[in-house]
């Protein structure tokens, strides 16, 4: 199991944070490694009370290959299998490119 979470830090976040450097924009973790042909369950959180975020994957030329919706302060949950072994880039098309990552994709 894979537990991302869509971090966007607003009325949330920590004050100070916030002041200094402004909205937090980010995938936490960006960076997950999964295996192929094997079901994953990947958990979303968007923290954020006011904003849409979603979960694209994105194929080798940027198309998007699958594009799921994150709604405000909701746990959303997938599973994904992956056929093919590489690495495939993520974003959230609303924020990208602060809120973008990468899955690896092992082979067995
Ligand atoms: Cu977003």
């Amino acid at each position: 199991m894979i537990v991302t979470q869509a971090l966007a830090i607003k009325e949330s976040g920590p004050k100070e944070t916030v002041e200094r450097f402004g909205e937090v924009y980010a995938f936490s973790p960006s960076f997950v490694a999964v295996r192929r042909e094997q079901p994953t369950l990947f958990v979303f959180m968007n923290l954020q009370p006011d904003d849409m975020h979603d979960f694209a994957l994105l194929g080798e030329k940027g198309q998007v290959l699958t594009d799921l919706e994150l709604p405000p302060l909701k746990k959303t949950q997938y599973v994904l299998t992956f056929h093919r072994a590489g690495v495939f880039e993520f974003a959230c098309l609303r924020h990208m490119p602060a809120m973008a990552g990468q899955v690896l994709v092992r082979e067995h």
